[in-house]
């Protein structure tokens, strides 16, 4: 078993309903089981600012999946969900981004974990740190 920290946002539609409903669905696999969810933040947008606010969340998750196969069924909620992939950074209806898996570190093609950009964005370490500080502390720690 592995414990994931997963980092959800939203900025079109509802995003309350969409982030608890791609919960909902993330822990319908019966290979996941949910462990921790943050409380939901409001955060202006990051790297794209002419946006609509977000509302994002983290939750941590155990699993029997391994990365790549965790990461094929996020994508595939997130398409299941309505998401299209239309611009780097910009609004989105849900996204569903693996931040951490235990302490792997693993760059391919498909994935890197951890996350390449979560040490330096506060809507993904703030609501993490309120649920894994210990895992918060090492993304910042790993890239200094
Ligand atoms: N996601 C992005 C780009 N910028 N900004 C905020 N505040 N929240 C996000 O979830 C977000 C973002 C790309 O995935
Ligand atoms: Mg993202
Ligand atoms: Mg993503």
């Amino acid at each position: 078993m592995a414990t994931a920290w997963l980092s959800l946002g939203a900025n079109i539609g509802d995003p309350p309903a969409q982030l608890a409903d791609a919960i909902r669905r993330i822990t319908a696999h019966t290979d996941v089981a949910l462990l921790a969810r943050s409380t939901l933040l409001i955060t202006k947008p990051w790297g794209k600012t002419d946006q609509p606010d977000f509302a994002n969340l983290a939750i941590g998750i155990s699993t029997n999946l391994d990365p790549l196969d965790l990461l094929a069924y996020l994508q595939s909620i997130e398409l299941a969900m309505g998401r299209e992939r239309i611009e780097l950074w910009g609004p989105r209806l849900i996204d569903i981004d693996i931040i951490a898996y235990d302490r792997l570190e693993l760059v391919s093609p498909r994935l890197t974990v951890p996350h390449p950009h979560a040490h330096e964005r506060d809507f993904v370490l703030d609501p993490l740190r309120q649920i894994a500080p210990g895992t918060a502390a090492w993304l910042i720690a790993r890239k200094r």
